[in-house]
């Protein structure tokens, strides 16, 4: 156990001592640690919410080996894949928009694979999150990094 000193302003800690006293925890620090599993559990569940990603990025398909490896990864993430958009912008670069369905950490890992491979520029990558009620849809704040060893997809 861990003892830490959070400071407060006067209305943050009555609204604190109002939940304590309304859910009838014991102390301060109990309703602290239920707040804190709770949010965090939520972030971390949300790598899991049903998302439509929108990825944007640039290449030289010249550049040796980038295309063939792009291709490569995009059909290792297959399962994602709704459409994808190539223009050629001139000679050598290239504009592709890929249209992903899926778990929005398996969308977020697929774009960092896209974004971070040697010579892609202006990775971007949109997210949004299909409220299950299916009458909503709100954007994602970009998820939290995979672990190494996250959704690795038998090949
Ligand atoms: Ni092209």
């Amino acid at each position: 156990m861990q003892r830490i000193t959070v400071s407060l302003d006067d209305e943050t800690a009555a609204i604190l001592d109002r939940h304590v006293a309304a859910r009838g925890y014991a102390s301060r620090s109990e309703a602290v640690r239920d707040l804190v599993r709770d949010h965090v559990g939520r972030d971390e569940a949300s790598g899991q919410r049903p998302a439509i990603g929108i990825l944007s990025y640039m290449f030289d398909h010249e550049r040796r080996d980038l295309a063939r490896k792009l291709t490569h990864t995009h059909h290792d993430h297959h399962v994602l894949n709704l459409s994808t958009l190539h223009l050629h912008l001139d000679h050598h670069l290239c504009l592709e928009v890929a249209v992903l369905r899926g778990a929005a950490m398996e969308i977020q890992n697929l774009a960092d694979q896209v974004s971070s491979e040697r010579g892609v520029q202006f990775g971007d990558l949109r997210l949004i999150a299909r409220d299950p009620a299916g009458d909503r849809s709100t954007i994602l704040e970009p998820v939290n990094a995979p672990r190494p060893g996250d959704f690795k997809r038998a090949t």
